[in-house]
């Protein structure tokens, strides 16, 4: 069959098929709502034109009977419909723990991907088919959107903030990848390619990247060189907590309440270390903003996110 024929894009996934199905139920039933309406109508100006000799005797005023049936059977078509596609949603927002995390840049024109072995690439994307993936995004400076129409997904990326999406590509292939949010003149043209690879053809892909620095080696190095280490590190005299496996744990702060250490955490834990303080600890940690790029900030929060087997606690600090 010719694809320019057909109404929908390509679906890559199995969220695009159920994405599809739901449209496609919406849009038959508004089309056959649509119909029986117009039919009706038409029927009852034939029927009931001026000088037309139909009876207009006996009009019901009031038919409580048929007024609280079609009123409840509309309702529970649209309970019915307001159930399936929150599943469907929550479906696609949920995150799965061994989901590969892949971070994405974008700026005035063009998108930034960086894969956590190291390997970075520009207005394309590779992913492994079959796995679930989640990009961790954020904008250097005005408001982009990340669109994806063959997973039939599309999330806002913020400057100053992790916006995620969530997603498992099933149908290798390349497919378009677009900005859906108007960010200036070049707008139109902040497009690339989404690249759904077989797992192992991934794998060796990724791997081409060996001579690259891998993303968790390059934060450990921005950890030693911006002193963060002569705080934290285990050697250190300032009291500061140790940052090794504080990813995904509940922190007590100051103020008494109680956070998870995101990813955003993690940001806002080094650019406005003031915001949040953790109980327990003065707030000596200074600020960070300005002196890192979004890039090194990708790399610390992935280097934080899994320090790994070779901890920041070399003494060579005083
Ligand atoms: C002058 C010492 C000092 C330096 C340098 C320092 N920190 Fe901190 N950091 C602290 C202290 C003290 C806290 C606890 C108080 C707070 O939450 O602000 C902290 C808190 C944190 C937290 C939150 C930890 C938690 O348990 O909630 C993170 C993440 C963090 N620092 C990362 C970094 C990174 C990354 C760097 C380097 C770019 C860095 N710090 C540099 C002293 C420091
Ligand atoms: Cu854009």
């Amino acid at each position: 069959m010719n694809d320019s024929l057909s109404i929908l894009s390509p679906a890559a996934s199995a969220f695009a098929h159920r994405t599809d199905t739901l449209f496609l139920t919406l849009a038959g039933l508004a089309l056959f709502i649509l119909l029986v309406l117009a039919a009706t109508a038409v029927f009852f100006c034939i029927k009931y034109r001026a000088g037309s000799r139909a009876s207009r005797a006996g009009v019901p005023l009031d038919a409580p009977r048929l007024e609280w049936t079609w009123t409840i059977a509309i309702l529970l078509a649209f309970l019915a419909l307001f159930a399936w596609s929150a599943h469907d949603y929550s479906g696609m927002t949920k995150a799965s723990a061994d989901a590969e995390p892949i971070y994405v840049v974008a700026r005035q024109w063009v998108w930034t991907v960086q894969h956590a072995g190291g390997r970075r690439e520009i207005d394309e994307l590779h992913v492994p088919a079959g796995r679930p993936v989640r990009l961790l995004m954020t904008s250097q400076d005005a408001v982009h959107s990340l669109y994806l129409p063959a997973l039939r997904v599309k999330q806002d990326v913020l400057p100053g903030r992790y916006t995620t999406l969530n997603f498992r590509a099933d149908v290798p292939g390349r497919y378009p990848l677009l900005c859906a949010e108007y960010c200036g003149t070049e707008h139109a043209s902040m497009a690339g390619g989404l690249i759904v690879m077989p797992p192992e053809d991934y794998a060796r892909w990724q791997a081409g990247a060996a001579i690259e620095d891998g993303l968790r080696r390059q934060g450990l190095a921005l950890f030693r060189e911006h002193g963060c280490v002569g705080c934290h590190g285990r050697g250190s005299t300032v009291r500061a907590p140790s940052l090794d496996g504080l990813f995904g744990r509940r922190v007590a702060l100051q103020d008494g309440s109680a956070v998870v250490a995101d990813e955003n955490y993690l940001r806002d834990s080094i650019l406005v270390p003031a915001k949040q303080v953790a109980a327990g600890y003065a707030p000596v940690m200074p600020s960070y903003a300005g002196q890192l790029s979004e890039q090194e900030l990708t790399a610390l929060a992935e280097y934080l996110r899994n320090p790994g087997a070779t901890p920041p606690s070399e003494s060579q600090h005083p």
